[in-house]
This record gives C-alpha cells, structure tokens and sequence, in this order.
C-alpha cells in the first residue's frame, strides 16, 4: 500500500471510530433512565390567608424557607389554589365553618412573592378549586382522569407539600394516590414543607396506610 492510500486508511478508521464513540455516548444518554424522570413539586395552597392571613396555619411561616431551600431540585412547581367566590358555603356567614379566606383575586388569595420571584415561568402551573359557591372542595385535581397525562406521566417523581395538612394536603393527596396508580408516578410528601390547622396525625396515618415515604 502507497504510504498516501495508507494514511487516508487511518485518517478513515479514526473517522469511524470517533463517529462511534460520539454514536454510543448520545445512545447512551439517551437510555439513562434518569433522563425523562420529571421531578414535580405539588405545592397546596400556599396562600397568603392560611399563610399570616384570615385562616393561618400553625407553622405556615416556618414552611416558607423549607420549601425554598428545595424548590430548585424541580422541574416543575404546580401551585394549586383555594379560589373562593366572595359567597362560598364554607364561609362561617354563608352556614360553612371556616373564616371568610383565599377570596378569588384577592391578596389573601395570592402566594409570597418570595416564592415565586426567582422561579422561571416555563416551570410554573396553578390550578384553581373552590370555585363553586355550593361545594366544599378540599382536594385538587379531582377532575383529572388517570386517562389524562398533560399534568402527569409515567415515571415522574411527585412530591407533594402545603397548606393545611389535615384538609387540602390530605385530600388532594388522596387525589395523586387515585392518578398515581393509574398513570404510574412516585409520589411522596415533604413534611418540613407541611402546615397543619391542628395537627398531622391524619395526614401521617394515610401515608402509613398507603405506604407513601416522605421526601427528604
Ligand atoms: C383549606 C380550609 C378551608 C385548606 C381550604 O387549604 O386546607 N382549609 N379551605
Ligand atoms: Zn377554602
């Protein structure tokens, strides 16, 4: 062989040989099952009034820096949100048993700026309930079919947190237990990230029941 054609033979073999490399690593990356894991942090009703507002509760300022701290690991951040008309049944003055709270438009109804001012609105989804003045709706999501996956898919990691642990984290997990059966995500709860009215008990005890782990 003319030490030209031999010289354009290796110059081919290495051509081939970097192509392959560069090949198996993109195939590579590609079947890393971590890739298309979505991390989603469920976030109930972090609201101004449950917050320091009309229906505060304990430990809510305390779930602020918690949630925080963790809020940079997610993909996504789905805020949901007890959106009342101004005549809701669950309003003391309309027969219910709660303090007039989370008002539609109102800032009682809004979430601290300090949670959502350095988030990047491409990660961001809120979700409304309690629109109907006649019906209590503790739990989100009570609308979603498990035939429905914009919100979740197979294989996400769902970790839920908010406000008030005993009512609307309790519900709207029971909720994500229904969609994550019969999407099949992950889901665990974040319980530094938890507020209660009165205490977790309930909340803890479902999780046990369902063999739901916190997230840490
Ligand atoms: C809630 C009471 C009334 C809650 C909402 O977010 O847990 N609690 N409305
Ligand atoms: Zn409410």
């Amino acid at each position: 062989m003319k030490i030209r054609n031999f010289f354009l033979l290796v110059m081919a073999v290495a051509t081939i040989t970097f192509a392959s490399c560069v090949n198996n690593q993109s195939t590579n990356n590609n079947s890393d099952s971590t890739m298309n894991t979505r991390k989603i942090l469920v976030t109930v009703d972090l609201q101004k009034d449950f917050i320091n507002g009309t229906l505060p509760a304990k430990d809510a300022e305390q779930i602020i820096p918690a949630i925080n701290a963790i809020k940079g690991r997610f993909d996504k951040l789905y805020f949901t949100l007890d959106w009342h008309p101004a005549n809701h049944c669950s309003f003391t003055k309309e027969g219910g048993i709660w303090p007039v709270h989370c008002v539609h438009y109102t800032e009682g109804a809004s979430i601290p700026d300090c949670i959502l001012a350095d988030v990047e609105d491409s990660k961001l989804l809120f979700y409304t309930k309690g629109m109907i003045p006649g019906k209590e709706e503790y739990g989100a999501f009570t609308d979603i079919s498990i035939n429905d996956q914009s919100m979740f898919k197979p294989g996400d990691d769902v970790v839920v947190c908010g406000i008030a642990s005993e009512y609307c984290v309790l519900e709207t997990l029971k909720e994500l237990v229904r969609l994550s059966k019969g999407i099949g995500f992950n889901l665990s709860v974040f319980m530094d990230g938890v507020a209660c009215i009165e205490s977790h008990d309930v909340l803890l005890e479902y999780m046990k029941a369902e063999g739901i782990k916190e997230y840490k």
